[in-house]
């Protein structure tokens, strides 16, 4: 262990300076004509080049998983180059095109980056329901063959101030949280400035009060070692007193600013002066940086002395820029070092010039060191990221449709039917839902396949005969996760839940219901989920301001726009319930997918490499259509659009619409029958897929495909030019005023563009302009004729 301690100082040493070198490189070295500096990595990498040494080097297990702080990346990509699994080019392209990123990233990156961070807070709650998600697995007698993992956080301090983490930390103590390592980075400062004082204790009490081990890793062995010298109680008690502000500034100014102040404050010409007195400026400095979390022995200590399950925290102290120029210096975040100081740091790590990125370069005997890292427990397992099969999706979903009907209560009884399913597609499904499962029709399916929880817990209204509608019943067993009301727990519970194949081996159908104005609560938690490439099924509902009564603190405007520019997030919005058991069917199969990342000629979409889907549902009962579904419908559900009523050669309007205002505009088509000739009415299922077939034939043609055809192009294409078309939906009206420019139609895009209020339907419908009276007073407007009889006067 000895000889492990000092080969772990030196490649410490050798990953700071490979960090420092790959900053550097960028920064000063690579051509950058853009004139963009790299800023906020120095300082902040250097921060956990101890922790991060131990954990990778040591500590860690190839089945535990890691959610590295943003700006420490080129100390993970540096560990990862010395275990041979990043590359010199991608480092020596750092934050440059196809390079290391900037911040680490599963999709981006190339060298094993377990979860992605940057958005600060969220990788933390990432780990969390990571753990979450393993025990969830296991618990269904899935993935047992493998060893459970433990889900690390590296936190910087002020990401502490991120909300989404307290939510997380609720969440799982109410879930039974294990597994989890939460590495606070104390270094006292965040971006800005130097963190408040005593923080500490208030992260120590919180988490505590949650049922986590707290460690604190405070002094180095060297400071242990001097509190055991005549005057080292004295000394001990400064350090514990001296505010943030001054220890930063001090380790920042070193070893002479430190004796002149601790000799004035505490100098007694006894036992202190001469624990001060017998070190050099350097070794003062030595002595007084040397915070736990920059002492090997102390952070293994610490790491590898934890309870083997319970949730812990660990309070590191740090040195922001440890062991560079910028040390301690509350400006250095965007600090960077000058080719001066990085001269001097070369020679002193004894890199020749033009060795710099050697492995081993200063080191005495690479062999020792390479056969060390060869037998890294970490790195002896090369395949880290796993995989699964995709899980057989029924070629066609039932559901019995009745005559009026909302598509809410349609993804109700949808999910009811799987639910009597006893195959692995009905068992690999899990539903989420932050405290609306009742109320966005999950209820059927909860009593069918239960809640989880890790103890079987009965429903005591059940067992004490009270009648209920919803079996509330609790077993590892179960397949709904109830959740708090906190939107971002759900997006980081389906992050997690949605890569389960690819950290656990293990696949998971995730479902996440919640109101759809909440989406924006939760925004970045989904975004993030999208960029990690996780794979999940949200439904929203209900929408827009058919929630009426509700009022605009309920009604969701921007959200189908949210829905068109996500990536990785495929938007539909279906009005019928037809429409709906087809694309739920394809969402099974599409979040599953994993391949080619062309688009096919057929829609021009990228649907052979998956990903996740949004549905945006209504409670508002709707009339539905009988019809039979044919291949061709079906595709066109897929595809985004369909006629409904297809124009006819000499058709003067077409009204094209989306979701819950269906009858609107076949009521409107109704009205203008006798004085607009062949009125076309397109269903719009899906704007979002629509657009993104179109935008990709433009540029295949601007490529030189000549004959790509975008699904609108060719249900546009016959459309007469002098035609108008009338766009509709319940939400802003952008997300379908696009339709004008696929083939030069004069277009008007109705839909709701100002808060919601309360009212009945129809008092709002025509209040926002999305009545088919509206529909039919655009439509006289765009294309000109005799008056329609019908139209009324606008309010
Ligand atoms: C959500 C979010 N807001 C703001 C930022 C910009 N930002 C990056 S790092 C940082 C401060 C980090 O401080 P800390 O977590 O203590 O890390 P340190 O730099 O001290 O290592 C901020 C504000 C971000 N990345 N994410
Ligand atoms: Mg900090």
């Amino acid at each position: 262990m000895a000889g492990d301690i000092e080969t772990l100082r030196e490649l410490e040493k050798k990953i700071l300076w490979l960090a420092s070198w790959t900053i550097h490189n960028a920064n000063h070295l690579r051509e950058n004509s853009d004139g963009l500096k790299v800023g906020g990595h120095q300082a902040s990498s250097a921060s956990l080049a101890t922790i991060m040494t131990a954990l990778y080097l040591d500590v860690l297990r190839p089945q535990d998983r890691v959610a590295v702080k943003p700006h420490a990346s080129p100390i993970f990509h540096a560990i990862q180059y010395l275990l041979g699994r990043q590359t010199q080019e991608r480092l020596q392209a750092f934050r440059g095109y196809q390079g290391a990123q900037s911040y680490p990233s599963r999709t981006k990156d190339a060298d094993d980056v377990d979860f992605s961070t940057g958005s600060v807070g969220l990788g933390v709650a990432q780990t969390l329901f990571a753990s979450f998600t393993q025990d969830y697995v296991r618990a269904h007698g899935w993935g047992l063959s493998r060893p459970e993992g433990r889900m690390v956080a590296l936190v910087g301090d002020a990401e502490l101030d991120e909300g989404n983490i307290f939510e997380a930390l609720l969440e799982g103590w109410k879930q039974g949280l294990r597994n989890c390592w939460w590495i606070i980075d104390y270094n006292r400062q965040s971006l800005d400035q130097v963190v408040r004082e005593g923080l500490w204790e208030r992260y120590e009490q919180l988490f505590k009060n949650f049922g986590w081990d707290v460690v604190i890793v405070k002094y180095g062995s060297l400071q242990r070692a001097a509190f055991q010298e005549p005057g080292g109680n004295r000394l001990r008690q400064w350090i514990d007193g001296c505010p943030n502000q001054l220890y930063s500034a001090l380790v920042f100014a070193g070893g002479a600013a430190w004796r002149k102040r601790l000799n004035d404050e505490i100098g007694d010409q006894g036992d202190v002066t001469r624990l001060i007195d017998k070190r050099s400026d350097d070794e003062l400095a030595a002595l007084m940086n040397n915070l736990g979390g920059h002492d090997l022995p102390s952070v293994l200590e610490a790491l590898h002395g934890a309870h083997p399950e319970k949730p812990t925290c660990f309070i590191c102290y740090t040195v922001k820029g440890f062991g560079l120029p910028m040390a301690g210096h509350k400006d250095n975040h965007a600090g960077l070092m000058t080719p001066v100081q990085m001269e001097v740091f070369r020679q002193k790590m004894g890199v020749r010039e033009g060795h710099e990125w050697d492995k081993f370069e200063g080191l005495a005997s690479p062999e020792r060191l390479q056969s060390f890292l060869e037998r890294v427990p970490f790195a002896v397992d090369k395949a880290r990221r796993l995989s699964a099969p995709a899980i057989e999706v029924p070629d066609k979903l039932p559901v019995t449709i009745q005559p009026v009907m909302s598509t809410q209560t349609g993804f109700g009884a949808l999910l009811n039917e799987i639910g009597r399913g006893d195959d692995d597609f009905a068992r690999r499904i899990v539903t989420a839902s932050p405290d609306v499962t009742v109320s966005t029709n999950l209820g059927a399916w909860v009593n069918r396949r239960g809640l989880f929880a890790h103890e079987k817990m009965a429903d005591t209204f059940k067992s004490e005969h009270i009648p209920s509608t919803f079996t509330w019943e609790f077993s590892p067993q179960g397949q709904h996760i109830e959740l708090g009301i906190a939107e971002n727990n759900l997006f980081i519970l389906l992050s997690a839940l949605g890569l389960s194949h690819s950290i656990n081996g293990e696949r998971l159908l995730p479902i996440g219901t919640l109101y759809d104005p909440f989406i924006a609560r939760g925004l970045d938690a989904l975004n993030y989920a999208c960029y990690q490439d996780a794979r999940f099924i949200v439904v929203a509902t209900p929408s827009g301001i058919t929630l009426a009564g509700e009022g605009g603190a309920h009604q969701s405007i921007a959200e189908p726009l949210i829905g068109m520019a996500q990536d990785g997030l495929a938007s539909f919005e279906p009005a019928y319930v037809d429409e709906l058991a087809v694309i739920l069917r394809w969402a099974f199969a599409y979040m599953q997918k994993d391949g080619d990342t062309k688009p096919s000629e057929l829609n021009w979409l990228r649907d052979e490499t998956g990903g996740s889907v949004y549905l945006r549902l209504s409670t508002r009962p709707v009339e539905q259509i009988e019809r039979m579904m044919t291949p061709e419908l079906r595709q066109g559900i897929v595809d985004g659009a369909y006629w409904l009523r297809k124009p006819g050669p000499n058709a003067q309007v077409v009204v094209a619409y989306t979701g819950a205002v269906a009858p609107e505009a076949i009521a409107a088509v109704g009205l203008m029958a006798e004085d607009r000739r062949d009125v076309g009415l397109l269903a719009v299922t899906s704007a979002d897929r629509l657009n993104a077939g179109w935008t990709a034939a433009q540029r295949a043609r601007e490529r030189g495909l000549v004959h790509a055809r975008s699904h609108i192009e060719r249900l546009l294409a016959d459309v007469p030019q002098h035609c108008g078309i009338v766009s509709v939906l319940d939400g802003h009206p952008a997300t379908l005023a696009w339709l004008g420019a696929v083939a030069g139609h004069r277009t008007r895009a109705l839909g709701v563009e100002h808060f919601g209020q309360t009212g009945s339907l129809a008092d709002l419908y025509r209040h926002y302009g999305i009545d088919a009276n509206a529909i039919v007073a655009a439509a006289q407007a765009i294309a000109p004729g005799r008056p329609i009889r019908y139209l009324k006067a606008l309010p």
